[in-house]
């Protein structure tokens, strides 16, 4: 149910790989149920932890890339076992990563689905992707950001909108409301997708860990408080060799090598 490929780059380029984790679950369209949720969080901690990796893709099939949480499994659940299990918390694990996440979302993206892919750090969508939050048709809500994470990106009227009616949203309209960063033809999303990781891949990954930590602290502190921590984390590096490295090699005009130190 899981397929992971990892994609060498050059080894002298020390972090410079991508590791893509393709949900593969088809009979169900990829809906997460505890055993692909499992391997899914195991598969990126694992990258998260190989100093090969340098970047992280997460995408499903052409039809779908989740179409959320597995409904026959939840059907069962009573509020006492999920509320003391505190069903679905361990999704939150995915956010806890140091290495940025790449979400490629071909077809459906959907409830636990589209709350997935906004745990992801960067979202792109392949031309036919929807987006939805329906947990309202099966007489619940959003339990893993839909009513959080998604008002931050879209704003609170298509928040609104898209969590009361269930409705879905094409990959342009979640590309006008700012929920994903491109709309990439179906056929070579995962492919762009992962060229995207090599790019990010090749950075120092003291640099690029700072920079996903600090981008991710402005969804959740003031702006002064961001700033400062902003900052602080640019003094920070200052204490890299990577940062040695890049400053020089840019005044002798050629490639900075570094070693994510
Ligand atoms: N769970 C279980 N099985 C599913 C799911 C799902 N979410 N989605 C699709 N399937 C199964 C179908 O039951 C069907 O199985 P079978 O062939 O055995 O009948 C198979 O996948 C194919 O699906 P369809 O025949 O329905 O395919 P269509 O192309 O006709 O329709 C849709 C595709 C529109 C995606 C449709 O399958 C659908 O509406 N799926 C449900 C979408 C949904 O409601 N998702 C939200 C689930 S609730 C949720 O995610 C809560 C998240 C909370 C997370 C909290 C984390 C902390």
């Amino acid at each position: 149910i899981l397929v992971e490929t990892r994609f060498p780059s050059d080894p002298s380029a020390k972090g410079g790989g991508v590791g893509l984790i393709t949900l593969h679950r088809p009979k169900a369209l990829n809906a997460l149920c505890d055993a692909l949720f499992d391997d899914l969080i195991h598969a990126v901690m694992a990258f998260d932890h190989d100093e090969d990796i340098g970047c992280i893709v997460i995408t499903g099939s052409t039809k779908a890339f989740a179409a959320g949480a597995d409904i026959s499994e939840m059907s069962k659940q009573e509020f006492a076992n999920v509320y003391k299990k505190n069903m679905f918390s361990q999704w939150a694990d995915i956010t806890k990563t140091s290495k940025p996440i790449i979400a490629a979302v071909n077809g459906f993206a959907l409830g636990g689905g589209c709350e997935l892919a906004m745990m992801c750090d960067i979202l792109l969508a392949g031309s036919k992707a929807q987006f939805g939050q329906p947990e309202i048709n099966l007489g619940v809500i959003p339990g893993a950001g839909g009513t959080q994470r998604l008002i931050r990106a879209v704003g609170k009227s298509k928040a609104m909108e898209m969590v009361l009616t269930g409705n879905r949203i094409s990959a342009q309209e979640a590309m006008d409301a700012g929920l994903v960063s491109k709309v990439i033809d179906s056929e070579i999303l995962v492919d762009e997708a992962v060229k995207m990781g090599f790019t990010i891949a090749e950075k120092s990954g003291m640099a690029v860990r700072m920079a996903k930590e600090a981008v991710n602290v402005a969804e959740e502190v003031s702006l002064s408080e961001g700033l400062r921590f902003e900052r602080r984390m640019f003094h920070a590096l200052f204490a890299t060799k990577d940062q040695k490295e890049g400053m020089s090699a840019f005044l002798e005009k050629r490639k900075p090598e570094f070693t994510n130190e």
